[in-house]
């Protein structure tokens, strides 16, 4: 017999969702970013054990709804937690926890849903602070477990797989839900229009990283090279001169390190050709958003 089940990872912006996602499953499934909502869509990390296979689902930032774009990250989140086996709230251990956080670690404990608030980033804190913010919880412990842990520095990531393994259903080994050497649900497509969109949200600033979105309409994967051409949306010619970047540099740095990640990804060649396209107020372009995969009716 085996443990298999579903764990959800929500949490405010920045938290380290993605980051812990990425290290439990020791892949790159999900993109990683310094700025707030960086992650827009579900996205599963299949954990795969001898003795259990973890499917983890990795959410946006809990924030509040705006733009048809919004909508659809907070509605994901909803989605996320429904019929899960464990919920990981996810909190920063250097921010106090939030009346919201509190609210929700309330709200699963009455739904009866088992809650772990995992304190993320411990190595930006000395040791002593850790004990006193888990002596400063220690109210919770009734209603939810907590785990510290450091996704950077690989501390107590054990631990918490431990802990969330007591949660799972047993069932028998042919009763995995994926293949196991699968280890996320999303095609490696998706993966490189998040890459792409990972180093402009590292190159860019104030609120241009919001407002871009990542269309590849070339995907060519051959034996040893792949073309790969792709529009970087954006919602104004103002912005459009910001990402082209003086003689075209900020573009041919993002499209660059692009290459070399994506490269490792496909573990081949690859030419990757980038497109600036200005599409005011895509985020509320339904239609648009449904052919970006933002489709709120498929939640
Ligand atoms: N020092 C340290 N930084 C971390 C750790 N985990 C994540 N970070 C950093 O925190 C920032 C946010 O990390 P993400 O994993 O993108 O956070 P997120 O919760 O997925 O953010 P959204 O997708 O925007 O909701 C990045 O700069 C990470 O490098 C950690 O264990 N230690
Ligand atoms: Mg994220």
């Amino acid at each position: 017999m085996i443990k298999c089940g579903f764990v959800a990872i929500i949490g405010k912006a920045n938290a380290g969702k993605s980051s812990l996602i990425n290290r439990i499953v020791n892949e790159k499934v999900s993109i990683v970013s310094p700025k707030p909502q960086t992650t827009r869509n579900n996205i599963l990390g299949i954990y795969n054990a001898e003795d259990c296979q973890i499917i983890f689902v990795d959410t946006p930032g809990i924030n509040k709804t705006g733009s048809g774009l919004d909508n659809f990250m907070q509605k994901s989140i909803k989605g996320a937690v429904t019929d899960v086996n464990v919920v990981i709230l996810a909190s920063d251990i250097t921010k106090p926890l939030t009346e919201q956080e509190r609210n929700l670690i309330d709200n699963y404990y009455n739904q009866k849903i088992p809650v772990i608030l995992v304190l993320t980033k411990i190595d930006l804190v000395p040791e002593q602070k850790v004990f006193e913010v888990l002596s400063n919880y220690s109210n919770l412990t009734n209603k939810c477990e907590l785990v510290p842990l450091s996704s950077l520095k690989n501390r107590n990531v054990n631990s918490l797989l431990d802990l969330v393994k007591k949660y799972l259903p047993k069932t028998s080994q042919e009763n995995r839900y994926y293949d196991e050497d699968l280890y996320t649900d999303k095609s490696l497509k998706f993966i490189v229009s998040e890459i792409i969109r990972e180093k402009a949200l590292y190159y860019l600033d104030k609120e241009i990283p919001h407002g871009i979105a990542v269309d590849i309409w070339n995907f060519n994967e051959e034996t040893t090279l792949a073309t790969i051409e792709a529009n970087i949306i954006c919602e104004k010619d103002s912005h459009k001169v910001i990402i082209l970047g003086k003689g075209g540099e900020m573009l041919k740095k993002i499209g660059h390190s692009a290459r070399v990640s994506i490269q490792k990804i496909l573990q081949k060649k690859v030419v990757l050709n980038l497109f600036i396209k200005v599409k005011p107020n895509w985020k509320n372009n339904l239609e648009f958003l449904d052919s970006l995969g933002y489709n709120i009716n498929e939640i």
